[in-house]
């Protein structure tokens, strides 16, 4: 997901675009601005944790973009794209490292497991929005 502080500084296209040219395969993409409930839900793992309630305000204040990518390994491939989640510690390369300070505003969310992903993706899509594209790409990509 692009988060609110990433759509406002119109980073959307760049990290679209590592992610495209890496080889992930895009099967959901929508733009939307997270309830309260969603972003309960999508954050439910950091209830109680001093962050929580900046994390929630942050994700409802503006729109989203909610993609669901597809690959070899993809939870591993774009969580080294997205970099450490403080952009002081993300490397150089990485969206996190050359595009941000603030831990709060780190530009992007990227699930951390299957099991989040299917979880996470379930708040954002219906089974209908999702593509389900085999490809003609095999020669570069796996
Ligand atoms: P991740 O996004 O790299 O998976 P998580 O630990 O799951 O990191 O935390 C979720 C989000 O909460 C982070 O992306 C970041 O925006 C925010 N966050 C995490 N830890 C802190 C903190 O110590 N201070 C402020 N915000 C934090
Ligand atoms: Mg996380």
């Amino acid at each position: 997901m692009i988060k609110p502080d990433g759509v406002e500084r119109r980073l959307s296209g760049i990290v679209i675009n590592k992610l495209e040219l890496k080889g992930l395969r895009l099967q959901g993409i929508k733009i939307l601005i997270p309830t309260e409930k969603m972003a309960m839900e999508h954050y439910a793992e950091h209830v109680g944790k001093p962050f929580y309630d900046g994390l929630i305000k942050h994700l409802t204040s503006g729109p989203v973009i909610a993609m669901v990518w597809e690959g070899s390994d993809a939870i591993k491939v774009v969580r080294s794209i997205v970099g450490k989640t403080n952009p002081i510690d993300a490397s150089p390369g990485t969206i996190r490292g050359d595009f941000g300070l603030d831990m709060g505003k780190n530009i992007v969310h990227a699930s951390d497991s299957i099991e989040s992903a299917e979880r996470e993706l379930g708040i954002y899509f219906k089974d209908n929005e999702l593509i389900h594209h085999i490809y003609n790409d095999k020669t570069y990509f796996e």
